[in-house]
């Protein structure tokens, strides 16, 4: 009897060792302000990929300078691109669920993602985007730069006040 107990202890702590082992990025110091979960092939804490704003912005800088409706003339927002986000997260699957805090989500086909140069937005004229105003983090598509890319879908799909991002 205490045998098997303890080839499962042995095998509990096997099974754990292997869960920690496949956890390769480091957890956040900062406040969490992005998961990443669904088909994703990273994890640092739990099952999901955690991410403070220091963590998000150690990936490339992106700048896309772009009218919207919810603006007067031209702004430029700065942010990392959604495709180097979800290569960071080996993400796999056709579509990436965009939450926000208050509850809004909306689908983002992958395939749109890594066509355009859409960006989740950290910064609005180099300060931060504050919660109040679309942040922390905003969907922005380059509607400046890509002639008819504007329309109702793609504005429903600019989530503001982003917080999770699940891949399906
Ligand atoms: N966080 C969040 N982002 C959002 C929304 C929302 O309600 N919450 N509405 C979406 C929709 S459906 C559209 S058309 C645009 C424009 O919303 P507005 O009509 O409130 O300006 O923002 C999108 N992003
Ligand atoms: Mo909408």
């Amino acid at each position: 009897m205490h045998r098997i107990l303890a080839s499962i202890i042995v095998l509990l702590q096997f099974a754990s060792a292997v869960e920690a082992n496949s956890c390769e990025i480091p957890v956040p110091k900062g406040e969490v302000i992005l998961v990443i979960d669904g088909m994703i092939n990273v994890c640092n804490e739990g099952s999901g990929l955690r991410l403070d704003r220091e963590m998000i912005e150690a990936l490339p800088a992106r700048e896309v300078r772009t009218e919207n409706p919810w603006e007067d003339g031209k702004v430029a927002y700065q942010g990392v691109l959604m495709r180097d986000l979800l290569t960071f997260a080996k993400a796999n699957g056709g579509t990436a669920v965009v939450s926000a805090l208050n509850d809004y989500r909306a689908d983002i086909p992958v395939d749109d993602i890594n066509k355009y140069d859409v960006i989740l937005a950290v910064r609005r004229g180099g300060e931060y985007l504050s919660v109040r105003d679309k942040g922390p983090l905003f969907v922005v598509f380059p509607f400046s730069d890509v002639p008819g890319l504007a329309s109702e879908t793609r504005y429903a799909q600019s989530v503001w006040q982003v917080n999770r991002i699940t891949l399906k």
